[in-house]
């Protein structure tokens, strides 16, 4: 089996592009050229056994000859523009990256699948999202029926994404599907996506290195899981047989404060809070030292405020539960971290 990952540098394709080798499969990775080959996520022996393909997301003619040069059985559309926060400092290439990029795969998909029917037909996975939802009360916990309401540029052009596979799918019977997954952490998240920002900002604290860690909505909700499972889980949803579209969530949910507190233990703060809003700080209760500030240029123009996934039909389907719990998770975060600075 031959797979083609995009956003091969990025968290989720380092874990992806392990979970297929091992599996025995041929993985190619789209890279867009830096100059410099760098895959700091990617161990050297797995780097070794992947082939790197240089490719921009928004350049059509260079995509459709990678997919006719490579003819991957599987495709992972993974890589997009994925801070929620600056998509709207960015909302045009954003809503290129995630709307018309999805297009663009399921065109040249088209295109070959159409060309014989000797061709092997590609399966096309789409990393759509549960900010899709927009966590609106009263929706959670929301599952593959709960009406959409996005409330960013991201989510929006996620959305349009989650549409074309729809479409493509139903109208030309295309194996695309859509992953609506709900928050996946690891220590190779992202250092400005909220779960790491805290484990990182902690073990420098903790380390002496930084003096408070700087915050926007604490009282933000999000079901966290584990990106080594849920990788497994994109595998499954292009094994079932029928494409389908499927939730990957804990299907349970906590606060950015509850994240800092579960962190904080572990390196043996006692986090306290005190005072409301853009005041609120979090301090030792032991030490009295401030941990935590509030910063509004991390407050976001739209906000999604409470995502709680109910991933039954995945489970029921395709046998997929998320492993790793809330606190297991903080920990392999904290540790690891810990120890990147050393
Ligand atoms: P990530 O760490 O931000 O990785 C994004 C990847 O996309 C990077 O490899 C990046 O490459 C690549 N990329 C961006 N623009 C590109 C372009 N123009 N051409 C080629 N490659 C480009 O994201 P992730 O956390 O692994 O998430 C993977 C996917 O799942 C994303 O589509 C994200 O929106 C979606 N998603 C993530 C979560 C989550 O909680 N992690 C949840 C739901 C959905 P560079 O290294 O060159 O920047
Ligand atoms: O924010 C709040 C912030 O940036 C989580 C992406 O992978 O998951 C991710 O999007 C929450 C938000 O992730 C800070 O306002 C508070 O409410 O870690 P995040 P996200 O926006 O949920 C979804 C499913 C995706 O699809 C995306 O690609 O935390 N928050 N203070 C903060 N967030 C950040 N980044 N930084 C802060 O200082």
């Amino acid at each position: 089996m031959k797979a083609l990952i995009t956003g091969i540098s990025g968290q989720d394709g380092s874990y992806l592009c392990e979970l297929l080798l091992s599996k025995g499969y041929e993985v190619y990775g789209l890279d867009r050229r830096k100059g410099i080959e760098s895959f700091p996520r990617i161990d050297k022996k797995v780097l070794e056994r992947l082939h790197i393909v240089e490719g921009d997301l928004l350049d059509f003619e260079r995509l459709r000859q990678i997919v006719k040069e490579v003819m991957p059985d599987e495709i992972y559309n993974l890589a997009a523009q994925s801070h929620v926060g600056y998509s709207f400092k960015a909302p045009i290439s954003t809503f290129e990256m995630s709307g018309k990029a999805v297009l663009f795969f399921l065109e040249i998909i088209r295109e070959v699948n159409s060309a014989s029917a000797d061709v092997p037909k590609i399966k096309f996975y789409q990393a759509s999202t549960s900010e899709l939802f927009g966590g609106d009360p009263g929706t959670e916990p929301q599952s593959e029926t709960t009406p959409f309401n996005p409330h960013s540029p991201y989510a929006i052009a996620k959305l349009s994404g989650f549409h074309f596979v729809k479409l493509y799918r139903e109208a030309y019977k295309i194996f695309a599907c859509n992953g609506i997954l709900f928050n996946h952490e690891s220590p190779r998240r992202g250092a400005d996506f909220v779960t790491r920002k805290v484990t990182l900002a902690l073990a420098n604290i903790k380390a002496g290195r930084q003096e408070f860690l700087e915050l926007g909505n604490m009282d933000a909700k999000r079901d966290w899981g584990f990106a080594g499972d849920y990788v497994e889980g994109m595998w499954r949803i292009l094994q079932n047989d029928t494409p389908d579209d499927f939730v990957l969530a804990t299907g349970e949910t906590h606060t950015v404060r509850e994240f800092v507190e579960e962190a904080g233990k572990l390196l043996g703060y006692d986090v306290v809070w005190e005072g409301k809003a853009e005041k609120e700080i979090g301090k030792d209760k032991k030490t009295g030292k401030i941990i935590v500030k509030i910063n509004p240029e991390f407050y976001r123009p739209g906000e999604v405020n409470l995502l709680l996934g109910d991933p039954a039909k995945a489970k029921k389907v395709l046998g997929w539960t998320a492993k790793t719990s809330f606190k297991e998770l903080v920990k392999m975060m904290v540790e690891a971290d810990v120890e990147s600075i050393k």
